[in-house]
């Protein structure tokens, strides 16, 4: 089956195909060269659907798409749906996990419990959706450590772990990350 993974983002993308495992004819959106839908929902599920949802109806194609994001127990669960965008325009990271430490700071917090989500949402062309939520916890480290992986991994420790998703093998990764979870549940709700 032919599957258009609707993200922009090329640590995701990355994720997604080992994730899916070479079970599809992946179409990115690249090659469908499809505009980004504004997330204007104000749920990592809701902006999933949302970005689905554009992505199948732009393209014919049944499309997957994953919102996702750090969440900090701390700042009420900030960034949240706005990980994205706490790295501003240039996508830069490092200013992003900076602004998450100096938050802390400023509350002169030493809480240090966070938690990722992954929303997968799958939408059919004029048909329906499904929509799963995967998460992980684990606790927060600066100053990151780590050079794989994408976004916030470098100052994440999931729990159990000693290492931060930023120095772990991909595929180890891949074997506990809130993706992972949510692509397990996406399995079970489309099987049953
Ligand atoms: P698309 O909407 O095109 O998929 P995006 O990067 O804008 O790309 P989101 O709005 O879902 O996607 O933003 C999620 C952000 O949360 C993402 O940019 C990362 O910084 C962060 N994030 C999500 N999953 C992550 C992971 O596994 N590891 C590290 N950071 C992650």
């Amino acid at each position: 089956m032919r599957l258009l993974v609707a993200t922009h983002n090329p640590g995701k993308a990355v994720e997604i195909a080992a994730l899916l495992d070479g079970n599809y004819d992946v179409v990115t959106m690249s090659d469908q060269n499809l505009p980004e839908p504004d997330e204007t929902e104000t749920t990592f599920c809701g902006n999933a659907l949302l970005k689905a949802r554009h992505a199948a109806e732009a393209s014919g194609l049944v499309a997957l798409a994953d919102d996702s994001g750090l969440s900090v127990r701390a700042l009420d669960g900030a960034p949240g749906i706005f990980s994205a965008r706490w790295a501003g325009p240039e996508k830069d990271f490092s200013h992003a996990m900076a602004k998450v430490e100096q938050r802390l700071e400023e509350i002169g917090s030493d809480d240090r419990a966070a938690w990722f989500t992954s929303a997968l949402a799958v939408a059919w062309p004029q048909g329906p959706a499904v929509v799963v939520e995967g998460l992980v916890d684990g606790t927060l480290t600066f100053p990151p450590r780590g050079d794989r992986g994408f976004g916030y991994d470098p100052i994440f420790v999931p729990q159990g772990h000693d290492q931060t998703f930023g120095e772990m093998e991909p595929a180890f990764k891949d074997g506990i990350s809130h993706r992972a979870r949510a692509f397990d549940l996406l399995k079970d709700a489309l099987i049953d």
